[in-house]
């Protein structure tokens, strides 16, 4: 599949599943970190396996009188180490070996280990604290958590192989230590995360505020020129109901708000998961479109929304808006002001050509070719 197909895929509508409540992002994200570290910790601990069979030979070779001397003393030179080797001569190489290095490299060993584990909580730790800081979490979170408790454990697994010092039993306590550590931290972060989701959020129709999304948009900018992605192409849409106060006047206000509110729940449906819905204001809309692949993909998008938008009606009452689409490149450093006043001329134009269309900005400057189109239905 070509990436552009790919892209047009994730922009199929989502079917709106009214039967079951859905879970809380909070609850997705905790249960991903759960999973994440139970599946990891399985896979670790059987890798384990050699450090615990080099561990059950140590003890009982410990066992023996003459063996016990050799351990007391920690600095375990390799003459001792050898003394050791030789009297374990039932034992295969492979194993003799391997203990032999553990003798040799045991205190440095234990220090090291408990440092990296140190280090590597203290990384995963920063990570989860960051993930609030970013504009969008409800996308970036989970992947970020991810990474940084991927982080953690390949530290973990590297230094624990490396080394061969850690048992399986203490290696699983203190993963489970590190796992709850993570946990509680991040139930405090998605606690704020909540609050500031409330902060950010429409009352009446639960859409994005304006300022959220400006914030997104000022956010992508720089993330994007930061990352060198800069041919990437984006879209911002006006979307203003038509003769909306027409709806109000007839059939009165509260219709008027139900007419908001569905409205607002049939962009969701219609644009990617990845874009972000706004209320703009009153009876004014937008959509942040971000990382679109090419000109292609945004006009299937728009015209799907076009044809969608055809049969959309709230008790009977048949509402049509017009829309003006702004395209723009992360590379163009423009203002977010200068493109939703831009994304606003071409609604105006589309009002003036008799609403119930969108109208492209056409702009000279820009380095996207045909910017202007326009969508009648
Ligand atoms: P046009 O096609 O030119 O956009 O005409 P219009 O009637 O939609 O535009 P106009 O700007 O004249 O009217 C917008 C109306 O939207 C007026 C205002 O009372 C109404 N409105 C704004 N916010 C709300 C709201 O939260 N609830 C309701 N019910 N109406 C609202
Ligand atoms: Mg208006
Ligand atoms: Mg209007």
């Amino acid at each position: 599949m070509s990436e552009a197909e790919s892209d047009l895929d994730s922009t199929q509508p989502q079917e709106a599943d009214v039967s079951k409540p859905e879970k809380s992002f909070e609850a997705i994200l905790l249960e991903e970190v759960s999973l994440i570290f139970d599946t990891t910790v399985k896979t670790l601990i059987a890798k384990q396996e050699r450090a615990e069979i080099i561990q059950q030979l140590k003890d009982s070779l410990g066992e023996k009188p003459e063996v016990q001397e050799l351990l007391a003393n920690q600095k375990g030179d390799l003459a001792q180490a050898k003394a050791l080797v030789a009297y374990a001569k039932t034992i295969s190489d492979e194993k003799i070996q391997a203990l032999t290095a553990q003798y040799e490299s045991q205190n440095e060993a234990y220090r090291k280990t408990r440092n990296a584990v140190r280090i590597s909580v203290a990384r995963a730790f920063t990570s989860v604290v960051d993930f609030e800081k970013i504009p969008y979490p409800e996308i970036n979170a989970k992947p970020l958590i991810t990474e940084a408790i991927n982080a953690i454990l390949v530290d973990l697994e590297t230094t624990v192989r490396q080394k061969g010092e850690m048992q399986p039993k203490n290696f699983q306590f203190m993963i489970e230590m590190v796992k709850k550590g993570v946990m509680r931290d991040m139930k405090t972060k998605l606690e704020n995360l909540r609050l500031k989701r409330r902060e950010v959020t429409d009352s009446l129709t639960n859409l994005n505020k304006r300022a959220f999304v400006e914030e997104v948009i000022r956010h992508d900018f720089e993330a994007e020129v930061a990352r060198g992605d800069k041919n990437k192409i984006a879209a911002f849409i006006m979307l203003d109901l038509d003769h909306f106060k027409r709806i109000n006047d007839t059939y009165g206000h509260q219709i008027g708000d139900k007419v908001l509110i569905e409205f607002g729940e049939f962009l969701k449906k219609q644009f990617r998961s990845v874009d972000f819905v706004a209320r703009w204001g009153g009876e004014e809309f937008a959509i942040y479109l971000p990382k679109i692949a090419d000109r292609n993909i945004l006009t299937k998008i728009v015209k799907r929304f076009r044809k969608a938008m055809q049969d959309f009606q709230v008790d009977g009452i048949k509402v049509t808006c017009s829309g003006g689409v702004r395209v723009f490149k992360y590379s163009d450093k423009q203002s977010i002001s200068t493109i939703s006043n831009e994304a606003d001329k071409a609604l105006y134009t589309a009002k003036e050509g008799g609403r119930n269309q969108m109208t492209f900005y056409y702009t000279p400057r820009s380095t996207i070719d045909n910017d202007e189109e326009a969508f009648e239905s």
